[in-house]
Parts: structure tokens; C-alpha cells; sequence
């Protein structure tokens, strides 16, 4: 049987604990690499970790040889409200390190790649609401920008180098085990942490912006979903649309309310909102589910009674 090992770039990030630990279920703890700039934290001291920072071209192509790496998640980024403030810096590390990565599994054939894209990819003029896979990209911020440049570069990858590179386009992503990380969607992980701690939230986006959105589970299924599927099928190399659910910050705060009816949210729209307001309401995903079966499993009610019940453990 041939054997994986695999490398998880950013994986002390948001996504990358969560998909890291679905790794360790699906191939074994022993043969997956977690790998950031920081030291391991959490639930990454429990497996392999090692320092790597994906700007170091050198040593990560060293890295990737020495330990025979049959496929990469590269997962480390700068996200769009972060990126606006440095976006010089967010330009290099997210566009420089996946040409490393790209380039190292031609060098060395990986035998799969993975690389995360997002809504951000999609701007002010692309029609908002059930945004199809195919259509106008204008995107507004760097890290947007970013995005779309990757899409293209995981495209040309596949079809001049054979490199069997695999994207989600991800809605705002929603966990209780990390911070948020610098993104716009991140008020709705910022909400459950101030409903429980001070019983009111102050968000940064107005009352009625509606987006994307999907609970942490169901981001790191739709990962493994597709990185699991036959090649063949997935026909989509660019990245695909994938959606779970969309709100407002009114709606999460209803939602919230049931559980905790005290709680209340008031609203301080600041530069974030000209991002939300760039981006889709909600995403056309009916390729990912023809393709590779996609299915969400939560909703917001669903993943309001799941967050509640495990982040106290967390704060
Ligand atoms: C962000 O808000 O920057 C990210 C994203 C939508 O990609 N969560």
C-alpha cells in the first residue's frame, strides 16, 4: 500500500487545527505534518509539528524532500480585512508560497494538492445573490485579488503541469476552538465568544448584511470530500463554489438569543463593511454537489446549539 504523508501549511490557523485533527482521523496521526510560523499550540502539540514558514522557498522544498510529502494543504494566508491594512505583505504570502507549492509538486509529483480560495474572490459587480460557479470576479480586496490570481495559477498548474491541485471558494467560516483571524466574516465567531462572556456584542458590519456562511464541521467535510474524491470527477480546477447557509448579524443574534435571551448586539459599521458589502449574499454550489456529492450538514440553528454547548470550554 502506498504511503501518504502529508503536510499541513498554516495549520495553526482557523481551518488548518480543525483539518488537521480530520486528517489525523482519515490517515493516521503518524503520517500528517502540522507546520506554521508559530509554535504549536492546542491540539497540534498532540501530533508531528514542525516551524515552516511558506516564504522560505528553500527549506520547504527541503522539508517536502527529506520527508518523502505526498500532498500539501497549504492553508496559510493573510485574510481580507488583515490584508487591506498590510497589502503588500498579504500579496507575497499569498501568492509567492503557493508558486512554491505548486512548483515543489511538479519538482517533487505530489500526488495532490490543496489550496483555499474564497467569496472575496468575487466583487462589487458579480450578481449577488446565488452567485453561480461561473461569473463576473471583481474582486475589491487584496486578499480577494489574491484569491482570484490563485484560482488561476491552481488552473494553469493542472492543465500545463498535470499538478492534481483541488480548491473550495469558502464562505465565512464559523469555529469555537481558535481566535478569529482577521477576516470580515469573523464577527460571527466574535459574537459567540462576547454572547457568552459580556452578554452584548458591538459588531462591525450593519444589521442587515447578509453572507455566506458555514460551521467549522462542515468546512473541514467539504475539504475531505473533495481531496477524497476520484480525480475524474472533480472537473472544477479552478475552485469550487461550496454553501452551507447565510445570515445577518441580526439573524446570528436571534439565534443566539434563544439560548442566551439577554444578550444584545449593537452596530458599528467600520471599513469591514465596504468588504462584506463587495462580496455575495449567498453562492450557487450546485457544481460541487453534481460532482462529488456535496452536502452540508448544519444550518444556523443548528450550529448556534453546537457552538454554545462546546465553546465554554474553550474560553
Ligand atoms: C474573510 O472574511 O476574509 C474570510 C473569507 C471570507 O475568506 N473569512
Amino acid at each position: 500500500m502506498k504511503k501518504h504523508t502529508i503536510l499541513v501549511i498554516g495549520a495553526g490557523g482557523q481551518l488548518g487545527s480543525e483539518l488537521t485533527q480530520g486528517l489525523w482521523a482519515l490517515y493516521g496521526k503518524e503520517n500528517v505534518i502540522a507546520s506554521d510560523v508559530r509554535q504549536a499550540e492546542g491540539i497540534l502539540t498532540q501530533g508531528n509539528f514542525e516551524i515552516l514558514n511558506a516564504l522560505d522557498q528553500p527549506k520547504l522544498v527541503d522539508f517536502i524532500k527529506k520527508n518523502g510529502v505526498t500532498q500539501i494543504y497549504h492553508l496559510a494566508a493573510v485574510l481580507s480585512a488583515t490584508g487591506e491594512k498590510n497589502p503588500l505583505f498579504a500579496w507575497q504570502l499569498n501568492m509567492d508560497s503557493l508558486i512554491y507549492v505548486l512548483e515543489a509538486a511538479v519538482d517533487y509529483k505530489l500526488d495532490k494538492v490543496y489550496w483555499p480560495s474564497s467569496i472575496a474572490a468575487f466583487g462589487p459587480t458579480t450578481p449577488k445573490n446565488n452567485t453561480p460557479q461561473d461569473t463576473v470576479m471583481d474582486p475589491s480586496t487584496i486578499y480577494g485579488i489574491s484569491k482570484q490570481a490563485g484560482e488561476r495559477w491552481c488552473e494553469w498548474y493542472y492543465q500545463k503541469k498535470g499538478v492534481d491541485v483541488r480548491s473550495l471558494r469558502y464562505p465565512g467560516l464559523i469555529g469555537y476552538k481558535t481566535k478569529p483571524g482577521g477576516g470580515t466574516t469573523d464577527y460571527a465567531v466574535d459574537i459567540f465568544i462576547k454572547a457568552l462572556t459580556d452578554k452584548k456584542f458591538e459588531c462591525f458590519l450593519s444589521e442587515n448584511t447578509y453572507l455566506p456562511m458555514m460551521y467549522m464541521d462542515d468546512a473541514v467535510k467539504a475539504t475531505l470530500d473533495l481531496m477524497e474524491a476520484p480525480a475524474e470527477k472533480v472537473k472544477v480546477r479552478s475552485s469550487y463554489n461550496i454553501s452551507a447557509m447565510s445570515f445577518s448579524p441580526a439573524e446570528i443574534a436571534r439565534a443566539i438569543q434563544k439560548h442566551i435571551p439577554d444578550f444584545t448586539i449593537s452596530y458599528q459599521p467600520d471599513f469591514r463593511q465596504a468588504i462584506a458589502d463587495s462580496w455575495p449574499k449567498s453562492i450557487d454550489d450546485s457544481r460541487a454537489r453534481q460532482d462529488w456529492a456535496w452536502q452540508h450538514q448544519f444550518d444556523l440553528e443548528k450550529m448556534t446549539a453546537d457552538i454554545l454547548k462546546h465553546l465554554p470550554a474553550y474560553l
